[in-house]
């Protein structure tokens, strides 16, 4: 009997993944951004993943950051998927990147408009969306994905915007001191995050969430998975290779 139990579990798999194919390949989240070192900011991001055309699709609309001035932006990955607390900050009460990294992660993407996007343009400071004079920033970009390394998977982002004029308010980033941890040729406020949202916090929270399209969708599948034990594992071999075979194909 267990290993008929077993055998319908594993044939259960791929009828899984069979069906939840075309939801697979069209993924979306809907992040609420929540501020960071006393910014008062707020903001919103939505994230398309398409995973046959292996694109990225980004908007961000936030409120009530510096005017005037470029604002970093990234989608971090690979920490805890979830927004530091400011009892992170360290003695100064800044919460600066790196101490932000542990709960948000590195950066996997830089959120750009235009050029480059990996790690490596993480303060493209020329590159990054300008707040209007009211401080709202607007942006939009498809991200071809076979140009990085890795995968997203959009359970497990958080999206932060960095750039705060509470150290020294006067309108613009600086002067330094205190300089940016990452850069020294650059103010700390110019570097410090604004705002942060996570998909994996939004779980958690009664208010706000992953909105129903593809987020949802990928959780679900995921915690399939782990029901499965080590069915789904086999499960989730073929779901890495499927993917894998599809970036191929761009
Ligand atoms: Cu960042």
């Amino acid at each position: 009997m267990r290993t008929r139990y077993l055998s319908a579990a594993a044939l259960a798999v791929p009828f899984a993944l069979f069906t939840a194919g075309p939801a697979a390949a069209a993924e979306s989240a809907t992040i609420d951004l929540g501020a960071l070192n006393n910014s008062g900011a707020s903001g919103t991001a939505e994230l398309y993943l398409d995973e046959e055309a292996n694109t990225l699709t980004v908007n961000i609309d936030t409120m009530g950051v510096v005017p005037g001035l470029p604002h970093a932006q990234h989608i971090h990955i690979g920490g805890q998927n979830i927004c530091p607390p400011m009892s992170a900050a360290g003695d100064d009460g800044v919460l600066s990147t790196p101490e932000g990294q542990p709960f948000y992660g590195g950066i996997q993407l830089s959120l750009t408009t235009e050029g480059d996007f990996g790690p490596d343009s993480a303060l493209a400071v020329e590159r990054f969306p300008v707040a209007s004079g009211s401080g709202e920033v607007s942006y939009e970009r498809t991200f071809d994905l076979s140009q990085i390394d890795g995968d997203i998977n959009l359970a497990d982002v958080s999206v932060v915007q960095h750039g705060i004029d509470t150290i020294s308010p006067n309108g613009q980033y600086g002067p330094p001191p205190p300089v940016s941890e990452i850069d020294p040729s650059l103010p700390l406020e110019a570097t410090a995050p604004a705002l942060c949202g996570a998909t994996d916090q939004m779980g958690q929270m009664p208010s706000g969430g992953v909105d129903a399209g593809g987020g949802g969708t990928a959780g679900v599948e995921n915690e399939a998975l782990f029901a499965l034990g080590a069915a789904g594992l086999a499960g989730a071999g073929a779901l890495a290779y499927r993917r894998r075979t599809a970036r191929g194909d761009v």
